[in-house]
This record gives C-alpha cells, structure tokens and sequence, in this order.
C-alpha cells in the first residue's frame, strides 16, 4: 500500500518472530547518491555504506535471519571510474581490520560468492582472511556478492553441466532444478540458496543481474532511503512488508 516505508514509520512494528524470512539478499544502491547530496566524493558513501553493513548485519543477525547476501560489487562496477573501483577493492581491506573480530563474537560466518581471482591481490587475502577467520562459526552466514553477475553465475553453472555430459558422468534427460541449484554460486547455502526476501535500496525497481535464477519465487521489497540512512527502523519496515505478503510459489494457500 505504502512504497514510500518513511510514511509508515511512527507507527511501532509488530514483527512477527516465526515468520522472519530465512534468506535476506540486497542491492546495496545509493550510496554515491547520498554523498554527491552532501557535496562529498562519491567514496564517502561507500565508506559509510560500509558502516550500515556493520549495522545491519548485527540485527539481521539478532532477528534469526540465517544467511544475508549482500550485492557488493557487481561484474559491470569495473566500469566505474579507477579511482572509485580501487577505493571499493579496498573495503574487503577495511571490512576485514575492522569488523571480523565483531563478526566472530556474534557468530556471523562470511561467505563470498564471485569470480575472486579477477580481484587485486590484497583484496583477495583479504577476503580469504574473513571467510577463514569466521570459519568456525556456526550463526548467520554473511554472503558477500563480490565481482558478481547472475548471468555469469548462470553461464559458468551451464558450461559445468555441460562438461558433466560430454564425459558421460551426466544423462541430459536427469537434469533437474537439483542439478541447477547445485552448480550456481549459492550451490554452498543448500536448501537456503534462494532468498525469501530481496530489498533494493535507493529508490530504483531493478533487479540488474543479481541473482536471477535464484529470485523465481522471492518477495520484491522496494525502498526510497540510500544504502547509508538505511538502518534497523527501515529493515524492520521492510521485513513488517514482507510478513504481510502472501507467498504462495505458484500455489494455493496452505494455510500457513
Ligand atoms: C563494499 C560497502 C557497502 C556498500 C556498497 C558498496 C561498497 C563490504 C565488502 C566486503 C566484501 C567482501 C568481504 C568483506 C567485505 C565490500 C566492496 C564494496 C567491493 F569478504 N562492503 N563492501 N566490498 N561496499
């Protein structure tokens, strides 16, 4: 009823506790926005971008939420001016000095999902750092989308498969969704590969190569407010949103 979930704000939330969405992915959008509205360079708002992941993951985390995908860097962000992508190859760098030792005392795994040898050097150890130093936990998975594209997610599933079937290891008539889902890049998360819930932030209603497989059956949850004034009201707001839908994956109600 509302798009704008700024008007809806005085009223207190009633989240419901059973009904939290398993899988929670987002477009992290305007970040550079909110900067150039402040009159700074576009990187200030990717470094206090940094700052609401730090936040939201502690209360995604808080609420039950089991895996968190963040779009952090998309395939075509290489295009983006050099000054811009080598500051944003540096914020794994950051993440990982900064938050890691948090991410383990709250039990939050992290997990990266994306062509990682195409990244610079530090950048890689970085995250391979963060993915071995929360290793051992056993909470929310943090899911980054790093050097992402569905379509190439989708391609590089394909050309697997396809290698499976020229060996003869695999019938073209048994592939299934199964085989699909198995060999995506959220192959690892198993039955939660496919989120619940999709929120975009910024104000833009595009799903711009993120998880197109995987979003057959998500919720769409829009909102205006830029990646770095997003915080837990807003994703209160917009999981209140999503409790009030009626999810049905192409069937009748059942009831639930
Ligand atoms: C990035 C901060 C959030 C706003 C959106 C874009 C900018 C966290 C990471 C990250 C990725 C992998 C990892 C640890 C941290 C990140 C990039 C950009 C490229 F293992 N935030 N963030 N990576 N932004």
């Amino acid at each position: 009823m509302f798009k704008n979930t700024q008007d809806k704000q005085e009223a207190a939330p009633q989240l419901k506790d059973d009904n939290i969405p398993a899988h929670v992915a987002i477009i992290m959008d305007g970040n550079g926005r909110w900067a150039q509205k402040r009159h700074l360079p576009r990187i200030a708002g990717h470094k206090r971008g940094m700052e609401t992941v730090k936040t939201i993951t502690k209360f995604a985390s808080d609420l039950g939420v089991k895996v968190l995908t963040l779009y952090a860097f998309s395939t075509e962000n290489w295009k983006r001016p050099h000054d811009e992508v080598s500051y944003l190859m540096g914020l794994p760098v950051k993440f990982f000095n900064n938050f890691v030792p948090d991410l383990v005392k709250n039990n939050v795994q992290v997990r990266v999902m994306g062509v990682k040898d195409q990244l610079p050097v530090q950048t890689q150890k970085a995250v391979n750092d963060a993915i071995k130093d929360t290793a051992e936990c056993t909470g929310m998975i943090l899911n980054f989308a790093l050097n992402y594209g569905s379509r190439l997610d989708i391609r590089l599933a394909v050309q697997e498969i396809g290698r499976q079937v020229a060996n003869g290891q695999l019938d073209p008539e048994k592939i299934t969704d199964q085989t699909i889902d198995a060999n995506l890049m959220t192959g690892f998360l198993g039955d939660l590969a496919d989120p619940d819930l999709l929120i975009r932030t910024s104000g833009e209603e595009r799903i711009s190569n993120f998880l197109l497989w995987q979003i057959a059956y998500s919720e769409l949850v829009f909102t205006d407010v830029l990646w770095p004034d997003f915080d837990r009201s807003v994703f209160e707001q917009m999981i209140l949103e999503y409790q009030q839908r009626d999810r049905r994956f192409g069937g009748i109600k059942t009831g639930k």
